[in-house]
């Protein structure tokens, strides 16, 4: 996967590049990741990037000029990959999304600034608009490491362990199961018991009713859009009928 950032703070991707599976990724050949400074694209003695609305109003919008002549040089060097704008506006991203990038070549991501970026170079030069939640950023920077983080991780090869990408919340719909690691008792507490009988049977059932009783507690959204499995269903007719006979006494 060949990704390339425009923005006009390319420091900001220093440390994401040089940390964990991103920077191993990069170093096993799976990424190589191309950031590019739009200020170098502009003209004039200010190098100015951003020029004041039509219409008026307050904020400043993004020039079309240096972002346009930009994104052609960075397309010349990536002529498959996909242009995506990072903007409020957009799509919002899900583990969907990512899976869906992470099956294309090349993608390149326009990081936006100020109030927004002129809606003809939005029109000309984007394929997507895509957005990483409802909150307000100060512009797409953090939202293309968030895609960048996403998207890698599914690569074949980027975790050293192929399963892990498969095992984890989302991907069955569910949040996970809790976690514990040694020692048997931290600050007087004891880890769950069935955690240690060494019964796998007994374990996978605990974690599955783990996961979907915190799943339901936490993000009942999540179960009320899908279709529920049969063992899914039968533990929760189970919780019922156990919820019922505690408010019968
Ligand atoms: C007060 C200004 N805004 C009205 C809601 C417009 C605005 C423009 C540009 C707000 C934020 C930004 C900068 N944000 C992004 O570039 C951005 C973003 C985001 O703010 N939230 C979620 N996903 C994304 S992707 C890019």
């Amino acid at each position: 996967m060949d990704y390339g950032i425009l923005t006009i703070f390319p420091g900001i991707f220093d440390s994401f590049l040089a940390h964990g599976i991103i920077r191993r990724a990069v170093a096993d050949g799976i990424i190589t990741v191309s950031v590019t400074d739009i200020r170098d694209f502009a003209k004039g003695r200010h190098r100015e990037t951003d020029d004041r609305p039509y219409g008026g109003g307050a904020g400043m919008v993004m020039k079309p000029e240096p972002l346009a002549e930009a994104i052609k040089t960075v397309r010349n060097k990536q002529p498959d990959a996909k242009t995506i704008l990072l903007s409020p506006q957009g799509r919002p991203f899900q583990q969907q999304t990512a899976d869906e990038l992470a099956r294309e070549n090349g993608l390149i991501f326009i990081c936006g600034r100020y109030e927004g970026v002129d809606e003809r170079v939005c029109r000309a030069y984007i394929d997507e608009e895509v957005s990483i939640g409802d909150y307000i950023l100060t512009g797409g920077e953090p939202a293309a490491m968030v895609i960048i983080d996403a998207v890698t991780r599914l690569l074949p090869g980027s975790l050293g362990c192929e399963d892990s990408a498969e095992k984890d919340s989302f991907s069955d719909g569910r949040l996970e199961h809790p976690h514990y690691t040694r020692p048997p008792v931290f600050e007087g507490e004891a880890v769950p018991e069935v955690l240690l009988s060494g019964n796998h049977a007994a374990i996978e059932t605990w974690r599955f009713e783990e996961a979907l009783l915190r799943t339901l507690v936490r993000r009942p959204d999540l179960l009320a859009n899908r279709a529920l499995s049969k063992a899914e269903e039968e533990v929760l007719k189970r919780w019922c009928r156990h919820i019922e006979k505690l408010v019968a006494e």
